[in-house]
């Protein structure tokens, strides 16, 4: 990469952290507290915030679902009564500030609650961006392999929780936990790690905890 080119990404990373904190703001005067949902394709995240939304039963629960095409998630969160809107990038790889501050007209957050942004399904560019969240959810699945917080370390690192998906897959494959939870201490020391299946739910009712504890 150029010099010019480094200028221009620190521009484009410092002018997307301003509209992230602009948003932040505006969300905490309105009693949201805002979790931008990271993971790769697949692992859940939908089927994740489900099971949270039903456990955190009796706070208002806002979804803006982030996908590439398709409105294939929302329509099933909207199915269940769960106020979602969504953004389609149309190519792009992760949301921004923008595209967030743009689509929170449509949603209407008329009572303080808590707000899921489920980002897009990519394990690395979601978590260079600030999207005005007050904390990044990481999950990741045992069907991946345990070896991603060694290839993936970003998404590691800037994740406040990681939740270990499809725990209920592990009789099925050679995951090594040790390895994998050693990865992740040396990048980050203190979130937690829940090991969960949104199949079966286990571990989410420690997640609703969590996320109880930090609103
Ligand atoms: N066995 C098992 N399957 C799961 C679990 N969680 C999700 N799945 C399945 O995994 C597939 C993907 O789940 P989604 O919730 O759509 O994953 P996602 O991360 O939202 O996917 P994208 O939005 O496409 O990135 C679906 O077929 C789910 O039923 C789990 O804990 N165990
Ligand atoms: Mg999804």
């Amino acid at each position: 990469m150029s010099n010019k080119d480094v200028e221009i990404m620190e521009n484009i990373y410092s002018e997307n952290d301003r509209i992230a904190e602009r948003i932040q703001k505006s969300l905490h005067e309105q009693g949201i507290y805002a979790i931008n949902v990271m993971g790769a394709p697949g692992v859940g995240k939908t089927s994740s915030l489900i099971k949270l939304i039903k456990g955190l039963n009796g706070v208002k629960a806002y979804v803006i679902e982030g996908d590439i095409e398709s409105d294939i998630d929302t329509k099933k969160l909207k199915a269940l009564d769960i106020e979602t809107v969504q953004i389609n990038t149309g190519g792009a790889c992760h949301l921004d500030g923008i595209l967030i501050e743009n689509t929170l007209n449509d949603l209407g957050l008329n009572e303080p609650g808590v707000l899921f942004i489920e980002n897009i399904g990519n394990l690395v560019c979601p978590a260079e961006f600030n999207i005005g969240e007050n904390c990044k959810m990481l999950i990741t699945t045992v069907a991946e392999g345990d070896d991603k917080p060694y290839k993936y370390p970003l998404a590691f690192e800037k994740a406040a929780i990681i939740l270990l998906n499809k725990i209920d897959l592990l009789p099925y494959l050679d995951f090594d936990m040790d390895y994998y939870i050693r990865g992740i201490r040396v990048l980050n020391p203190n979130a937690p790690i829940i090991k969960v299946s949104a199949k079966t739910g286990a571990g989410f009712d420690e997640v609703c905890e969590w996320i109880q504890s930090r609103m």
